[in-house]
């Protein structure tokens, strides 16, 4: 029997999950769907210019390691971002799933190791000053998933 107090953290170095991203065409409009239905607060607003997005965080439930897991509302601020695409090819819904690690280019080497394909070559700055990648839903079963190594 393993100690429940002390979770095994498995060898990807992935240990929670960290967020699951939605794509929508109105972020305010999205705010108020889940805080009307669901009484979800917003911690945390930014524009990422590089990611292309309008993006809030509502905060779910806090974690074993100290951190959070997070609904990400994702809005587009450019035609040309993957959000964009992903809206105009699927409407509106799951976008990704994001799982926590404590060190995220770590995480991305053993993963690749694994034949899945990590999108960005060195771990780029997402919400909050966290450091994310992705791998590609092709190599995925379809699940946009992104590493997250966050930033408290
Ligand atoms: N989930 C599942 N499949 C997806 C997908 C998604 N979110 N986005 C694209 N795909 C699939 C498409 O359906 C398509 O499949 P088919 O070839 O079978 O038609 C294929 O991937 C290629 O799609 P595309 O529209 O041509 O898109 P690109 O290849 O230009 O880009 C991807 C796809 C994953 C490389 C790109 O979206 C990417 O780099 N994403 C990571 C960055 C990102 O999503 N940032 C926003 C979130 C920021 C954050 O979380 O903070
Ligand atoms: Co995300």
């Amino acid at each position: 029997m393993s100690d429940s107090s002390t979770p095994a953290t498995p060898f990807s170095g992935l240990t929670r999950l960290d967020h699951v991203g939605i794509a929508c065409h109105d972020l305010d409009a999205s705010i108020m769907f889940y805080r009307k239905t669901y009484g979800f607060a917003v911690e945390h607003e930014e524009v990422n210019e590089e990611q292309g997005v309008r993006e809030a965080m509502l905060r779910i439930n806090g974690t074993d390691d100290g951190g959070a897991t997070y609904l990400q509302l994702l809005e587009p601020t450019r035609e040309d971002s993957p959000v964009a695409k992903f809206l105009a090819r699927n409407g509106e819904g799951v976008h990704h799933v994001a799982f926590g690690t404590a060190d995220v280019a770590a995480s991305a080497a053993g993963i690749g190791d694994k034949g899945v394909r990590v999108l960005d070559a060195e771990p780029r700055r997402g919400t909050a000053d966290s450091l994310i990648t992705f791998l590609h839903p092709k190599d995925c079963g379809g699940v946009l998933t992104e590493l997250v190594q966050s930033n408290h």
